[in-house]
């Protein structure tokens, strides 16, 4: 009976589910169960009208995809990457030669388990159409211009993983294709980046970053993914910071105390 009530215990404390925290005011997405952080915009590239290949905004070959990732500064991180696909994985409706696994209900690879376990699409359908309320959190997540683009490349068929977000159906497709691109991170921002005060990043905290707070306390700034990570520092339980997804008085008075000893 013990051993039950033990193993009782272990299953509520260990079984591990997928939760979804809002970080720097809501531009990441925090999935605690595979400790990734995305981008709550799922076409940022579209966002900042990205063109590189003069077709639509957002839509690259897979090369650029890669390079573009690589570079890409986001929140004060710059550790952005393409989204890993397992292979084999017994998930995927379709086990080919030599352990390729693909089309359908694949939730192993780091989209797949985006499209299937985080968001609850189903086969063959648009996310848009069927999803759950994670759903809410995320933008402009891509089903008309195909794919978006995973790793890793398969060099001897010049070709590279991607993911379907208007049907849930992964597959090895040409790199030379144009496919949309979603950042993903390893790791939570919070515990890489704990909120400082220190609006400006000059290691400092001092007038200037009072000032930038005030202003967008005041709505006269909209804070940056990267200032919201610095400035979203109240409240705090025990000198840790819980931060609410809001930049407000409480933030400010701590910011206070902290720059001139409030
Ligand atoms: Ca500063
Ligand atoms: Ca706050």
């Amino acid at each position: 009976m013990k051993f039950i009530i033990f193993l009782f215990h272990f299953l509520i404390v260990y079984t591990v589910e997928a939760e979804l925290l809002t970080r720097a005011g809501g531009a990441l997405i925090y999935d605690t169960e595979r400790n990734l952080t995305w981008f709550s915009d799922a076409n940022y590239a579209k966002t900042i009208n990205y063109n590189p290949e003069m077709s639509f905004p957002g839509l690259m070959t897979k090369t650029t995809a890669a390079a573009w990732v690589d570079g890409l500064e986001y929140a004060g991180f710059d550790d952005w990457r393409l989204p890993y696909t397992i292979q084999p994985d017994l998930s995927c409706s379709t086990q080919g030669e030599n352990g390729v696994s693909t089309s359908y209900n694949c939730s192993g690879s780091e989209l797949g388990h985006m499209f299937y376990t985080l968001l609850g699409g189903v086969q063959f359908t648009p996310i848009s159409v069927q999803h759950n309320t994670n759903y809410e959190l995320f933008s402009n997540i891509n089903e008309i211009y195909g794919y978006y683009w995973a790793t890793p490349e398969v060099l001897a068929t010049n070709r590279s993983w991607a993911f379907r977000f208007d049907m849930g159906y992964q597959n090895l497709e040409k790199k030379i294709g144009s496919s949309t691109v979603w950042p993903v991170r390893s790791g939570d921002p919070l515990l890489d980046q704990p909120p400082d005060g220190d609006a400006n990043f000059d290691g400092v905290i001092n007038a200037a970053d009072i000032h930038i707070a005030m202003q967008i306390i005041f709505g006269l700034r909209e804070p940056t993914a990267k200032e919201f990570m610095h400035l979203d520092i109240a409240p705090s339980q025990s000198g840790i910071s819980q931060p609410d997804g809001s930049i407000d008085s409480g933030d400010l008075f701590l910011i206070l105390r902290l720059g001139i000893g409030l």
